[in-house]
C-alpha cells in the first residue's frame, strides 16, 4: 500500500481533467554553514553529515572517534537551498502547496524570499500553501537551527520547573535537553547509540498543483461486524475543494476478489471535507484473514476507489486490504491476582515472539530497501513474529510498515516518546498533536500494527523517580504526564483509529494503570500490563531470576559485534578489550565489565598471548555468554504461558531487547550494524520455534516442558540423550510414549532427578556429561535438538578441539573454505569438519549454533568450551527425513 508516495497525475480518458500535479523537488540541493565559509551540494532526501561526506570533506562519521569530532556539525547553523523552474504553466492551476514529507528537525522556509512557514518536528508532514508566491523559476531556502541550541533555549525558556533529565549519562557522550525537541530521541546519544543530531531534509519534498478540488488521503479500517459475522471497510478519504462551489459526483469501491463494488453518491463543501464510506462486504464470500508469520497466510486483496467529480475529475487510488481483528485481553486470571496481557488475533490468543527494532542508521538516507528487506526477513527467519517499534527513534518509513504487513510481523508501535519527561506548554503539544494525527492517518491501514503505545518507560521514570523529584513537586509531572499520554496522544487515538488498543506507557498495567489515575505505584508489576526486566549481577543460567510476568516487552544482555564488522570502523591500535576505542563505543556504564563477569560465570575467559586473539576470542565469548543469556531467559518466558506458579504466570509474549544496532558499538542486538547475525540470532532461531522442548532443573530434578505455538494437537515422542562430552555416541537414550502436544499451550513432558539421570547412564557426573532432547514422529523431527548443561561449561570434562572448516552462501565468499571468519555468514550452508569429539558435532548437526565468528584453529583457547546448540539425532536415526513442524 503506497498511498501516499502514489503520485497524483490522473489523466483519465477523454473529457476528463487533470486532477493535480506533481512536481519532485528532489535531487540536488545547495546546504552552506552558518557563516557562509562552507558550501557544498547535497542529497534530498539527506542530511549534512551526508552531503559531507559524499563530498569528501569528512570522513565516515562511525569511523573509531570521529562522533565526537563531528560534533560542530550539528552545532551548526545550516541552509538547503534550490532554485529551479515549474516545468508547467503554474497560473493555471488554482491552487499550489508546498509538500514536505519530513524535516529534520527546526527550520524557517522561505519560498521565493517570502517566508511561508517554520517546521519544528521531524514526525509531521508539512504543506505550505504557496499559491500567491510561486512563480515559474523559484527559490526555495530551509534555514535551520541546531537542534541541539534549539533544545538547550527551550529548557532555558522553561523556567516554571525543570523537566529532566537535563542530559545523558556522560558515558553516553551525548547532548542535552532532548526532550525539548521532535525529534528522534536516540539522535543525541543512547545506551548503545551515538550523537548524532542530524539536520537536513529527510524525506521527499514536491509542488503539488490542482484545481477544483485534490484528494489529500485516504485511510481504510477492516472491522468485523460480530453479529451479522461479516466484514466491512470503513474508508476515509480528505479533499481539499478549492473553490467557491461544492463538488458532486460519485465514487467506486472495488475489490475484485471479493467480488464486492459499492458506488456511492458525494457532495463536497468548499474547504477541508472528509468522506467517509461503508464498504460491506457480503457474508457469503469467504474472506481470507491475514494472520502473523508461523499461524496462517498474509492475505491481502487489492482494492481501487475511483471518484468521478465535477467537471470530468477522476481521481483513482488503489491499495492493498488486509483483513484481521486484534484485541488485547485482559482479565481475571483464576489463581493470581491481577489480569492477564495478551493478544488475540482473529480472535486466538496468540504468543508474541520478538524483539525491539531501533533506527537501523543514525543517517536515514542510508537505510535502503535491501538494508529494511534484508533485517526484516531476519526477524522471520528467526521464527519471530513481532517488533516493538521503540519510542526512542521514529516512526518507521513506509516500506518498514509494507514489508511488516507482507511478512506476517505483528508491530507494537510507541509513540516517539523515551526515557524522560516532557513539557506540556501549548506549542510543544501543538507540535505533537499535529505529528500524532498524521502519523495515526498514515500508519492506521497497515494490519501489521496490532497497538499503539504512548511512551517507553516514561511511566516507570516518574513513579519509580529516576529523576529525584521531590514528593511534593511530583503532582506536577504528574498532571504533565497525564496531559501528553491522555488527554492528548489518546485522545487522538481514540478519535483516529479505533481499530487496535492504546496503552500510555510500555511498561505499563495496563487496565491497573487506568484504573490507579494513569500512573501506577510500581508499572513494572508481574500481575498485570508488561515489564522490563534486567539484570547483569545475577547468573543468568538461573531462571529463578527472571520475573514471571504476564508479558516481557524488553529484557537481554549485551555483547560485543564481530571483528569484522569493528575492524572497518577502526584501527589496529584500537583492538584490544581496555583499549580507548573499546571504552570509547560502550555506551553502558560499566558494560564491559558486565559482560565478562557474566561470561566468566561459566566460561574460561580468553587469554592468549597474542592480544588480536584474545579480543578475537573475547568477543566472541560475549556473543556466546549473549546468546545462552537470552535463550534461558525466553525459555522461562515461553514455558511460563499456561502456569500459574506462586500466583504468577501466564506470561504470553517475549520480546527482547534488541533486534538491531545503529552502529558498530557493544549493545543489547542480535543482529549487528548492516544485518550480519550474532550468535544470538542462530540462537532465536532456535529457541522462538513453533515447537521447542525447554529444559531446566529445580531443585536437583531434570524437567522438560513442551512448548507449542501451533493451532492444533499434534501427537509426538520426547527423545531423551545423554552423552560424554568426550565421544560421539550417547551413553544412554529413552524415547517417551506417545505424547499429545496440545496447540498453544506448554506443558510438562518429563522429568527426573538429576542423580538418577546420571546413575542410569554409566559413570556420568555432572562435569562429564550433557543432555540433549527433541520432539518428533514418524521419523520426523518436529522442533530443534534442545540441550541442558548439568555444570558450567569451564567445570566441563572431556571436551575435545574440533577441526572446522564451512562454506558460506555470501555469494562473494561462494564456496570459500571458512577459515578464520566469514564476514558476512548470514547463512552458512554448510559445514564440514573431521568431527573427533561431540563439541565438534555441535557445529556439524546444528548449523545455526555457527558463532558469528569462529576463532582460528591454532591456539583456541576456548574453542573447547563452546555451548553445546544442540546434539541432534543424525538423518539415519531419524530414517532420513529432517522436517519442520509446519
Ligand atoms: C531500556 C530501553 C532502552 C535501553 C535499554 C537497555 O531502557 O527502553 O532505553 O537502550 O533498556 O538499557
Amino acid at each position: 500500500m503506497r498511498l501516499h508516495l502514489l503520485l497524483l497525475l490522473a489523466l483519465c480518458g477523454t473529457g476528463t481533467t487533470a486532477a493535480a500535479l506533481s512536481y519532485s523537488l528532489r535531487g540536488n540541493w545547495s546546504i552552506c554553514n552558518g557563516n557562509g565559509s562552507l558550501e557544498l551540494p547535497g542529497a534530498v532526501p539527506g542530511c549534512v553529515h551526508s552531503a559531507l561526506f559524499q563530498q569528501g570533506l569528512i570522513q565516515d562519521s562511525y569511523y573509531r572517534f570521529n562522533d565526537l569530532n563531528y560534533r560542530w556539525i550539528s552545532l551548526d547553523n545550516w541552509t538547503y537551498s534550490k532554485e529551479f523552474k515549474i516545468p508547467f504553466e503554474i497560473s493555471k492551476w488554482q491552487k499550489v502547496n508546498l509538500i514536505l514529507e519530513g524535516v529534520d528537525t527546526i527550520s524557517k522556509i522561505l519560498f521565493n524570499e517570502v517566508t511561508i512557514g517554520e517546521t519544528d518536528n521531524m514526525f509531521n508532514r508539512y504543506s505550505f500553501d504557496i499559491t500567491n508566491v510561486v512563480r515559474d523559476v523559484n527559490s526555495i531556502e530551509l534555514r535551520f537551527q541546531s537542534a541541539v541550541l534549539y533544545a538547550a533555549q527551550q529548557s532555558k525558556a522553561h523556567t516554571r520547573y525543570p523537566v529532566p533529565p537535563d542530559c545523558p549519562p556522560l558515558v553516553q557522550k551525548g547532548e542535552c535537553h532532548v526532550n525539548f525537541v521532535r525529534k528522534e530521541q536516540c539522535s543525541f546519544s543512547w545506551d548503545w547509540g551515538p550523537s548524532f543530531p542530524t539536520q537536513g531534509i529527510w524525506k521527499d519534498v514536491r509542488i503539488e498543483a490542482y484545481n477544483i478540488c485534490h484528494l489529500n488521503d485516504f485511510t481504510f479500517s477492516p472491522i468485523y461486524d460480530k453479529s451479522a459475522q461479516a466484514w466491512n471497510l470503513e474508508i476515509e478519504a480528505t479533499f481539499d475543494v478549492v473553490g467557491s462551489k461544492p463538488v458532486g459526483g460519485q465514487v467506486i469501491v472495488a475489490i475484485p476478489k471479493l467480488q464486492t463494488q459499492q458506488m456511492y453518491n458525494l457532495e463536497l463543501q468548499p474547504g477541508k471535507r472528509i468522506v467517509e464510506l461503508f464498504l460491506n462486504i457480503s457474508k457469503n464470500i469467504t474472506v481470507e484473514t491475514w494472520w502473523p508469520h508461523g499461524h496462517g497466510n498474509q492475505t491481502g486483496y487489492n482494492m481501487t476507489i475511483l471518484f468521478e467529480l465535477d467537471g470530468g475529475l477522476n481521481i483513482e487510488k488503489s491499495a492493498k486490504v488486509y483483513f484481521r481483528t486484534v484485541e488485547l485481553i485482559e482479565e481475571p486470571i483464576k489463581g493470581s491476582p491481577g489480569l492477564s496481557f495478551y493478544f488475540k488475533i482473529n480472535g486466538f490468543p496468540i504468543f508474541l515472539k520478538g524483539s525491539n527494532w531501533i533506527p537501523a542508521d543514525s543517517f536515514q538516507d542510508r537505510v535502503t530497501s535491501e538494508l529494511l528487506r534484508l533485517l526484516l526477513q531476519s526477524v522471520v527467519d528467526a521464527n519471530m513474529n513481532t517488533l516493538r517499534v521503540w519510542g526512542g527513534g521514529i516512526y518507521e518509513q513506509d516500506e518498514f510498515y509494507e514489508l511488516c504487513d507482507e511478512l506476517g510481523i505483528m508491530v507494537w508501535q510507541d509513540f516517539m516518546f523515551a526515557c524522560a519527561l516532557y513539557p506540556t506548554d501549548q506549542g510543544f503539544l501543538d507540535s505533537v498533536r499535529a505529528e500524532v494525527a498524521y502519523q495515526i492517518k498514515r500508519l492506521k491501514s497497515h494490519p501489521s500494527i496490532i497497538i499503539w503505545s504512548g511512551n517507553n518507560e516514561n511511566e516507570e521514570a516518574l513513579m519509580m523517580n529516576w529523576y529525584h523529584i521531590s514528593i511534593t513537586d511530583r503532582p506536577i509531572y504528574i498532571r504533565d504526564y497525564v496531559t501528553l499520554y491522555v488527554k492528548n496522544i489518546r485522545e487522538l487515538v481514540l478519535a483516529g483509529d479505533k481499530s487496535r488498543p492504546f496503552i500510555t506507557s510500555s511498561p505499563t498495567n495496563g487496565a491497573e494503570t487506568v484504573a490507579e489515575g494513569w500512573v501506577s505505584q510500581n508499572p513494572n508489576s508481574n500481575y498485570f500490563g508488561d515489564v522490563h526486566f534486567y539484570d547483569y549481577i545475577s547468573d543468568c543460567w538461573n531462571w529463578k531470576v527472571f520475573p514471571r510476568a504476564r508479558f516481557a516487552s524488553e529484557y537481554g544482555y549485551q555483547s560485543w559485534p564481530s571483528f569484522s564488522t569493528l575492524e572497518k570502523v577502526s584501527s589496529t591500535e584500537d583492538w584490544s578489550f581496555s583499549s580507548k576505542f573499546s571504552l570509547h563505543r560502550q555506551h553502558h556504564e560499566g558494560g564491559n565489565k558486565q559482560m565478562l563477569y557474566q561470561a566468566g560465570l561459566h566460561f574460561k575467559l580468553p587469554k592468549s598471548t597474542d592480544p588480536l586473539r584474545t579480543f578475537k576470542d573475547t568477543i566472541y565469548l560475549t556473543q556466546v555468554m549473549q546468546a545462552q543469556c537470552v535463550k534461558t531467559e525466553t525459555e522461562f518466558y515461553r514455558r511460563s504461558r499456561s502456569e500459574i506458579v506462586d500466583q504468577q504466570g501466564h506470561t504470553m509474549g517475549a520480546l527482547y531487547w534488541q533486534l538491531n544496532d545503529i552502529w558498530q558499538a557493544p549493545s543489547w542486538a542480535s543482529l549487528e550494524y548492516g544485518g550480519k547475525w550474532k550468535m544470538l540470532h542462530y540462537f532465536a532461531q532456535n529457541f522462538f520455534a513453533p515447537l521447542l522442548p525447554v529444559g531446566f532443573e529445580n531443585e536437583n530434578t531434570f524437567y522438560i516442558y513442551g512448548v507449542s505455538d501451533l493451532h492444533s494437537d499434534y501427537s509426538m515422542t520426547l527423545t531423551v540423550r545423554v552423552h560424554t562430552w568426550s565421544s560421539l555416541e550417547p551413553v544412554c537414550s529413552c524415547v517417551t510414549e506417545h505424547l499429545v502436544m496440545k496447540g498453544g499451550e506448554a506443558v510438562h513432558l518429563y522429568e527426573e532427578p538429576v542423580s538418577e539421570l546420571l546413575r542410569r547412564c554409566g559413570n556420568c557426573t555432572r562435569e562429564s556429561c550433557v543432555v540433549s532432547f527433541y520432539l518428533s514422529a514418524d521419523h520426523e523431527l518436529l522442533s530443534p535438538t534442545n540441550y541442558h548443561f548439568l555444570s558450567s561449561l569451564k567445570e566441563a570434562v572431556g571436551l575435545c578441539k574440533a577441526q572446522i572448516t564451512g562454506t558460506s552462501l555470501n555469494p562473494r565468499l561462494c564456496s570459500q573454505t571458512y577459515r578464520e571468519e566469514i564476514s558476512n555468514p548470514k547463512k552458512i550452508t554448510s559445514v564440514s569438519m573431521a568431527p573427533a569429539s561431540l563439541s565438534a558435532l555441535v557445529f556439524q548437526q546444528q548449523k545455526l549454533m555457527l558463532p558469528s565468528q569462529l576463532p582460528g584453529q591454532a591456539n583456541m583457547s576456548h574453542m573447547d568450551l563452546v555451548p553445546v546448540a544442540a546434539l541432534g539425532p543424525s538423518l539415519e536415526q531419524l530414517g532420513g527425513h529432517h522436517l519442520s513442524a509446519r
